[in-house]
């Protein structure tokens, strides 16, 4: 088997489908947040942040142009004029020759027709299959407004695309969360809170409940966010039976002009989510941090409590070599026992180039690992990697969060 080792692992995890447990993406019913297409692709958050490192635009002048002047923009800087080697740019470049066009474009206009004429419903079909995604977790922010707005519609779900309850503000700035919870009939108190979130429960019927915290998370604490995580949310969780999902290390506007590509990182306290887990050991923490100093200890209090599962290579992690190291120190310290990656998609086809380059690494990172097992003498048997893949692609978070279907 050892010729034929690397093979049978890219094989196998070319091969199995992933749940996708954490991205921004909506199915098309979701008229105002659905968002596909090269004018979005090229308009991605990340790429946005690049735009500025390579042009004299300003960013007052690029918000002033309209998203199609943008995108124009974007290519000539990043496409035209530069070689799109990072990974966000080499994720643009890997989308369009699965679809057959041309990466080195001079204009969009071919992209542009091609997307165009595109059938919305079928075209997330295929672009799920292509991308080897067999369910969506999208992003449910209770607290925007175009969000509470198309719930209030009540579409019909999506057999693909899973809720998650994301209610940031709760924790992060009571003070613009209590309009909200106000706004929906509920007290501004913690009992109004709770009924606010029990609400949004019976009508997401969502996978977890989720927040992004500032690296500046510290448990046990005299804060505002502490009552509100051990006095509402997980209680909430517990009565729902629940995990709740803590996104840690983001350090929002740290260059506000750049909206959402302005926000930046820091290395977060691990310490403080060992004592959350020892606490309340019937709640079930998800748990990804986006500083890679952050990784190795998260590992650790992974092996201490098994109500944590750290999940995904987050944001400025996903890029291969990061995702190479970390998913190394997650097979060395847990097993099988993790969630190697989300692909935190906010435009559609990008789960296509997403998944691609993960896929390439955990399968280059799982190789490696099999081929010292069977130097120590172990005889390994291709059930045995796909039941591992399965595990990391599926298992390991349907059994988190109780998942049937
Ligand atoms: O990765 C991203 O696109 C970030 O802007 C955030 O959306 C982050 O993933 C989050 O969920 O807060
Ligand atoms: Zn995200």
């Amino acid at each position: 088997m050892i010729e034929t080792l690397r093979e049978t692992v890219h094989e196998i995890v070319q091969g199995t489908p992933v749940f996708d447990i954490h991205t921004h993406l909506y199915p098309p019913s979701f008229a105002d947040l659905t968002s596909w297409g090269v004018d979005e692709l090229v308009n991605y958050h990340y790429l946005i942040a690049e735009l500025f490192r390579s042009s004299p635009i300003t960013p007052e002048q690029f918000w002033a142009l309209s998203k199609r002047e943008q995108a124009d923009v974007i290519w000539k800087t990043l496409f035209v004029e530069n070689t799109p080697l990072s990974e966000a740019t080499r994720g643009v470049v890997g989308v369009m020759t699965a679809f057959g066009l041309n990466p080195a474009s001079p204009d969009l206009t071919e992209a542009r027709a091609f997307f165009a004429g595109q059938d919305p419903e079928r075209h997330v079909e295929q672009v799920l299959s292509m991308a080897g995604v067999s369910g969506i977790v999208m992003t449910n922010d209770v607290f925007d407004e175009r969000e509470i707005a198309d719930w209030d519609r009540d579409l019909p779900p999506h057999p693909k695309f899973h809720a998650v309850l994301r209610m940031d503000p709760l924790l992060n700035n009571w003070d613009g969360a209590r309009e909200t919870v106000v706004a929906r009939g509920f007290k501004a108190t913690p009992k109004g809170a709770r009924k606010f979130l029990d609400a949004w429960i019976d009508r997401l019927k969502p996978l977890y409940l989720a927040a992004s915290q500032p690296p500046e998370l510290r448990y046990p604490e005299n804060s505002r966010r502490i009552r509100m995580l051990t006095e509402v949310i997980l209680p909430t969780c517990r009565e729902h039976s629940l995990p709740v999902s803590l996104m840690i290390g983001v350090h929002k506007r740290v260059n506000p002009a750049l909206r959402d590509a302005g926000d930046s990182l820091g290395h977060a306290d691990t310490s403080s989510i060992e004592r959350l887990c020892r606490d309340f050991p019937d709640n079930r923490f998800l748990v990804s941090m986006l500083s890679r100093e952050n990784q190795h200890e998260l590992c650790v209090a992974a092996r201490k409590f098994a109500n944590l599962m750290p999940f995904g290579c987050w944001w400025f992690l996903n890029n291969p070599s990061i995702v190479s190291e970390i998913t190394m120190e997650r097979i060395e310290l847990l097993g099988a026992s993790f969630i190697p990656q989300h692909s935190d998609a906010r435009i559609l086809e990008q789960i296509v180039y997403k998944w691609a380059h993960s896929r390439r690494v955990i399968a280059d990172a799982l190789t490696a690992n099999y081929e010292a097992l069977q130097r120590d003498g172990w005889p390994l048997t291709r059930e045995q990697i796909e039941r591992d893949v399965k595990r990391m692609f599926q298992d390991n978070f349907r059994s988190f969060v109780g998942f049937k279907d």
